[in-house]
């Protein structure tokens, strides 16, 4: 199991309505985001029913550079049919409710890419020590609108401890923009992960490029 941690920089995740609401739908604002800078993308949809999340799913493995993961969000169900269709579908995100990140190993195979949420010490440690787990995504850095009952941001401090407690890759989220890339890169993360700082901008592959750029430019 080998997991560039690189491939975690610049860390897209979809959220339908959002884009829907800057006038484009998810397969556009992902072609042109992954054309300018993003390193991964993660499909999120807690709404959509499983036909569409399907569908979804495969209209955008069928525009995304085939070098940049594409991964799914909490439902293996759409993972393996989407497998199953041949789509190239790198593997899967899940967050803390979900099935356990072994069962979801065993299920999705040795080979795909399996990120988990985790936000506490013991939380991190048990993906480190479940050996199954490609890297964490922890937050939220801010306050943020675009996840249901998110809890309140933690800043910049303790999103540096949480990072500490795991020597897996990691990706902060919640909020982020261009500004919060130096300092979450001096804290150790990998990279940054956002959705409305694209789906929500009027030009999704522009504010790849820039989040792309201050990445870069910022000392690892
Ligand atoms: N998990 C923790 S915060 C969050 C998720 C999915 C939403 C982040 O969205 P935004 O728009 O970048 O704040």
């Amino acid at each position: 199991m080998h997991f560039d941690p690189a491939t975690l920089s610049i860390y897209l995740v979809t959220d339908t309505q959002q884009c829907v609401a800057s006038g484009r739908t998810v397969t556009d604002t992902v072609q042109q985001a992954a054309h300018q800078g993003v390193t991964l993308v993660q499909i999120r949809d807690k709404e959509a029913s499983a036909r569409d999340f399907l569908a979804m799913t495969l209209e955008i493995a069928k525009v995304m550079p085939k070098h940049i993961p594409l991964l799914i969000n909490d439902r293996v169900d759409i993972f393996l049919a989407a497998q199953l269709a041949k789509a190239n579908v790198a593997g899967m995100h899940i967050g803390q409710t979900e099935l356990p990140a072994t069962t979801v190993r065993q299920l999705i195979g040795p080979h795909a890419i399996l990120g988990v949420s985790a936000a506490s010490e013991e939380t991190l440690l048990e993906a480190q020590n479940s050996q199954v787990v490609d890297y964490v995504g922890i937050g939220p850095l801010h306050d943020t609108q675009t996840k249901k009952n998110a809890p309140a941001g933690r800043g910049f401090e303790a999103m540096a401890q949480l990072r500490s407690y795991t020597h897996l890759p990691a990706v902060a989220i919640g909020g982020i923009t261009a500004s919060d890339l130096p300092p979450l890169r001096a804290a150790g993360f990998n990279g940054a992960a956002v959705v409305s700082a694209i789906c929500k901008a009027p030009d999704p592959g522009a504010a790849a490029h820039a989040l792309a750029q201050q990445w870069r430019t910022t000392a690892g």
